[in-house]
């Protein structure tokens, strides 16, 4: 069981992914997402030139040791670019042992903690009237959790907002588009946007914002508190957090609930945050977080605290991601929600996979291993397409997060 070939294969079937395959010599494959969105020529090259010739030959079921190895041997320790390489090898060697074992990688990890995954879909519309119909779409879909964003009357475009309702892409040119921010104008309106929602759809379905770090601890303090009326399940990235103590301004003024981490990349990201319950939920992901290893971990110290998972799901991590981070979540015993964007039919094409929806819940595959492949002659039609995520400033020119 020793690693005789690893391959980075970037293909862009509607959007742009990294995926490395890793073979034994016994000829079992595994499959590990190693997509940065607008970043992923950079984990390719990282895996390519550094970490693929230091594989060759190693144990393919040393999982634990080739993650150590490769965070700690490589001396400049994380960084989205270093844990998304690693996750991706950590993935594969994953899905190999899960093939090997012939068991689902969920059993590997303990076994079903629930009978599904619990999946929130995205509504996203210019008005509130039309997204009305867009939460009413994923209602009549089974959903039981829908997050919500609406354009901000006023600015021309909002990050996080789609022109294509199913599909959602925003990395959406070659260099970063531009949009213009308003907080005073996006505080003012998002609260009549959840009044609309909530008297339409009544208490139960549970409702989500994301936020996009766009504000101060004091502004995100005063949009929770004037969301609380409607009790939303979270308010996602409040404000940018490479600043842990921020969230505790946060905290003190609002029951509203808060997730955050879509861009960690290792628990020392999140580590005040979760030691000190200033989060609800922690969005980290296995493709930027160092894989099924080091996310499991993070999960663990989460549910020492009372802070449950709701892993990042948008269209830029793989179906290789997905697959992963349900074998992850049904297996974990704080599971909260797993975010779900539907993929287009030619990304579904190039990566089969034997996960389904059903009802407002994902399930994984029964197969052994992850469930999921690469078409990689498939892969090879679609070549690579620069596409950056793009830039936000406020109204006098200012650059602002998203
Ligand atoms: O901005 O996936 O919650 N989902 C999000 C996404 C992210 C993109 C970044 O690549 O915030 O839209
Ligand atoms: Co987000």
């Amino acid at each position: 069981m020793k690693i005789a070939d690893v391959r980075v294969i970037v293909t862009c079937p509607g959007r742009n992914f990294v995926t490395l395959k890793i073979v034994t010599d016994d000829g079992v494959h595994g499959v590990g997402d190693a997509t940065l969105n607008g970043r992923e020529l950079a984990v390719a090259a990282y895996l390519r030139d550094h970490v693929a010739p230091a594989l060759i030959g190693r144990d393919a079921s040393r999982i634990e040791d080739t993650w150590q190895y490769l965070y700690k041997g490589a001396y400049w320790r994380r960084g989205p670019v270093t844990m998304t390489a690693i996750a991706a090898v950590d993935t594969a060697l994953w899905d190999i042992l899960g093939k090997v074992a012939g068991l689902p990688v969920y059993k590997l990890l303990g076994g079903r903690s629930r009978e599904g995954v619990t999946v929130y879909g995205h509504a996203n519309a210019a008005t509130t009237d039309e997204v009305l119909a867009e939460v009413a779409r994923y209602v009549d879909l089974g959903y039981r959790a829908v997050r919500v964003q609406t354009g901000v009357p006023g600015l021309a475009s909002t990050y996080g907002v789609s022109g294509d309702k199913m599909f959602y892409e925003p990395a959406d040119a070659a260099l970063p588009t531009e949009n213009v921010w308003s907080t005073e104008k996006y505080l003012a309106h998002v609260p009549t946007v959840f009044a609309r929602v909530r008297d339409e759809f009544g208490p139960t379905v549970k409702l989500l914002h994301d936020v996009h770090h766009r504000l101060t601890p004091i502004e995100a303090a005063r949009l929770g508190k004037s969301l609380e009326p409607y009790a939303l399940t979270w308010i996602e990235d409040p404000v940018p957090a490479e600043l842990q103590e921020g969230f505790r301004l946060i905290r003190q003024h609002t029951t509203t609930p808060i997730a955050v981490g879509e861009v960690f990349n290792t628990v020392w990201d999140c580590e005040t945050l979760i030691r000190e319950q200033l989060i609800d939920y922690i969005r980290a992901t296995v493709v930027h977080a160092g894989g099924i290893t080091h996310l499991r971990r993070i999960f663990d110290l989460a549910a020492l605290h009372h802070v449950r998972s709701g892993s990042h799901g948008a269209t830029d991590l793989s179906p290789v991601c997905m697959a992963a981070a349900l074998h992850l979540d049904l297996a974990i015993p704080n599971f909260g929600l797993q975010e779900y964007m539907r993929h287009t039919p030619e990304t579904d094409a190039v990566f089969p996979h034997g996960y389904h929806y059903d009802g407002g819940y994902l399930h994984p595959a029964e197969t052994p291993g992850l469930g999921v492949d690469i078409d990689e002659e498939l892969a090879a039609r679609y070549p690579y397409r620069p596409a950056q995520l793009p830039v936000n400033r406020l109204e006098d020119g200012t650059v602002h997060s998203w």
